[in-house]
């Protein structure tokens, strides 16, 4: 061991894991990330000499950069995510399973020297509070400094994580990163490293996370998905709580009531703007609380309270701009921010599809010359942006509190062209699940593979749940059995993305959601009229406040329609996603099943 590789720690647990993997991956040396200023200046300026990292223009963005992968490094590699429990019957039939000796051997081999030529990072850092009551740390290693300046973006880290750590001799999840591509004597680093053998692999019962060959957020930045949602989503279901891939935000009426709302939307689904939402119905007021992660439990006064584990935004960039979503403009116009597979101007800022002015001249994310003539996008549709969550002007002040908001209302929501409304209610907790359980959504940019398929993508977790799911069911129904279904969220579901026959939106969205978002909490209150139909509840006619709209009543009614011959057709489709959980599917759901068929005369 060299001086350097000495761990500056008193935590004997975390000295071991390091020096392990030290000595398995042969880094050339190893930093403990303090997560302060210098060492971000420090990183980032190794970033700028390897080529990774662009700075730009400081009077437009900054302190901030941009970069652009490799094109076979855009986004999350579902078909390479591994849950590698013990049992394969506990991976489920969602997840790709591989028993745990087996991906070990497989995975010990590519890992073999892979930090030849390269600097280990070790990040200390925390999902949620460090002042929570129980804290959850982690550990992750990488040989990227561009993960490395991430994270310090997406998580709380850095030495005062590592003393709590110290001073609680506490438990951590061991997150082991590697962009695996070594670095011979004397050869020259590419701009973004990776590997064409990709694993984003979790061994759940060993709250163990190793992933190899990506530098892309999902797949690196290992506190955010792996952890604070496939193994936590396994801890939560051991120690009754959720961990859930949901946005929260705090709305606030005229009259200055206050109502907290979760929802759950697929990836490139809408969560991040609508965390954000700038609402256009006078005198309401949204505040952020987060816009990816939820981690949720049930208090001591039966409600369900709600903690972000996150510290930043990875927001996708297309499609957001000062109209769609001025608050997340304005949180990267402060700077501090990683722009990844947008376009570069020539004045050194960043644009990308949807984006107001585009530039006449701008240099691609891949790197070509671009115009707004030229037939190829400016960026990639999963480019993404990395920012500060402090930085966001509409942050609630309940952020910091590591007891979190109590949810008032859980939405489900998916891109639906057709046949799902605009908004409608759930029963009650089960019949919510249902709701969840059967949420279906056109596949995005998000994940690599084919796009606008509608699939079936559970409580928009179908990538996330580090489990089975249908025990993964069970768990949800049982939140709502074991607790008072009178204080826990009512559940609705919305899709913002429905078509009229041209191909247009029938609703207009964004900042215009605030309406329906009015008429839930007014639904709430009891205050809001509804109509039974088949499905669940939808607004009675005037009861969805479109005043100032330029859209007339009929037009409303069509966002609205539940057509019973468009839920007939998608009943085979639940049936046969219901069965691939044979006997792990929750009895009840089956029973919501066969209702929504004798309601539809099916
Ligand atoms: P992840 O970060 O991948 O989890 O995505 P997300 O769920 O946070 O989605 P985001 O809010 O970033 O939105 C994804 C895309 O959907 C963007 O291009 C948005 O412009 C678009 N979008 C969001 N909300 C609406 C809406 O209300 N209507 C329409 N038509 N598009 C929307
Ligand atoms: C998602 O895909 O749901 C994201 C981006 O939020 S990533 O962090 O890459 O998963
Ligand atoms: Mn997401």
């Amino acid at each position: 061991m060299t001086a350097e590789t000495q761990a500056p720690t008193t935590h004997r647990g975390i000295a071991d894991f390091v020096e392990k993997w030290a000595a398995i991956m042969q880094p050339d040396s190893i930093h403990w990330c303090t997560g302060d200023d210098q060492e971000w200046d420090e990183l980032t300026r190794a970033l700028e000499s390897t080529g990774t990292f662009t700075r730009l223009n400081p009077q437009l963005k900054p302190n901030s950069f941009y970069a652009a992968s490799d094109p076979i490094d855009v986004a999350r590699v579902e078909d390479r995510t591994y849950i590698c429990s013990v049992e394969e019957k506990d991976a489920g039939p969602t997840n790709n399973w591989m028993a745990p000796d087996e991906m070990k051997t497989l995975m010990n081999g590519l890992y073999e020297g892979c930090m030849k030529g390269r600097t280990m990072y070790v990040i200390p850092f925390v999902m949620g509070h460090l002042e929570s009551e129980r804290p959850m740390f982690g550990i992750e290693i990488t040989d990227s400094a561009y993960v490395t300046a991430s994270m310090r973006v997406m998580a709380r880290m850095g030495t005062n994580v590592l003393r709590r750590m110290e001073e609680l001799d506490a438990d951590f999840v061991e997150a082991v990163h590697s962009v695996g591509h070594p670095l011979a004597e004397g050869e020259k680093d590419v701009a973004w490293p990776c590997n064409d053998t990709k694993y984003i692999v979790h061994f759940p019962e060993e709250r163990g996370i190793w992933s190899f060959g990506s530098g892309y957020g999902g797949n690196a930045l290992l506190g955010k998905k792996c952890y604070a949602l496939r193994i936590a989503s396994v801890m939560a279901r051991d120690e009754g709580w959720l961990a859930e891939h949901m946005l929260i935000l705090k709305l606030t009426s005229p009259q200055g009531v206050v109502k907290y709302i979760a929802a759950a939307f697929p990836s490139a689904c809408g969560k991040t703007n609508l965390a954000m939402l700038e609402p256009t119905i006078p005198g309401w007021k949204v505040e952020t609380l987060g816009d990816d992660i939820a981690w949720m439990r049930v208090g001591e006064d039966g409600r369900l309270w709600a903690v972000n584990p996150e510290y930043g935004f990875f927001g996708v960039a297309p499609g957001t701009n000062y109209h769609t979503n001025p608050n997340a403009m304005k949180t990267i116009e402060k700077g501090n921010s990683v722009f990844t597979n947008v376009a570069l101007t020539e004045d050194g800022d960043v644009w990308w599809e949807g984006l107001e002015n585009p530039p006449a001249k701008a240099t691609s994310w891949k790197g070509e010359p671009w115009t707004p003539e030229s037939e190829e996008l400016s960026s990639h549709p999963n480019s993404r942006y990395c920012t500060p969550i402090k930085q966001c002007d509409i942050l609630a002040d309940e952020y910091d509190d590591p007891r979190g908001v109590p949810i008032d209302a859980i939405l489900f929501g998916g891109r639906r062209k057709t046949t799902v409304p605009l908004v409608f209610e759930a029963r009650d907790w089960t019949h919510g699940t249902f709701l969840g359980a059967t949420l279906s959504s056109e596949t995005t940019a998000a994940a690599v593979g084919a796009v606008g398929v509608v699939r079936r993508d559970p409580m928009a977790m179908l990538p996330f749940i580090g489990y089975n799911a249908g025990d993964y069911f069970s768990h949800w129904i049982n939140v709502g059995k074991d607790n008072d279904a009178a204080k826990l969220p009512k559940i609705f579901y919305v899709n913002w993305f429905r078509r009229d026959d041209e191909g247009g939106f029938l609703w207009p969205g964004f900042g215009e959601n605030s309406r329906v978002l009015k008429w839930i909490v007014e639904r709430i209150d009891g205050q809001a009229a509804a109509e039974e139909t088949p499905i669940g509840r939808v607004p009675a006619p005037g009861s969805l406040d479109i005043d100032g709209l330029d859209m007339t009543e009929d037009a409303l009614r069509s966002a609205l329609e539940v057509d019973p011959e468009e839920w007939k057709a998608e009943l085979p489709q639940i049936q046969e996603w219901f069965e691939k959980f044979g006997d792990d599917l929750p009895a009840v759901l089956w029973t919501e099943l066969d209702g929504l068929k004798s309601r539809l005369g099916a």
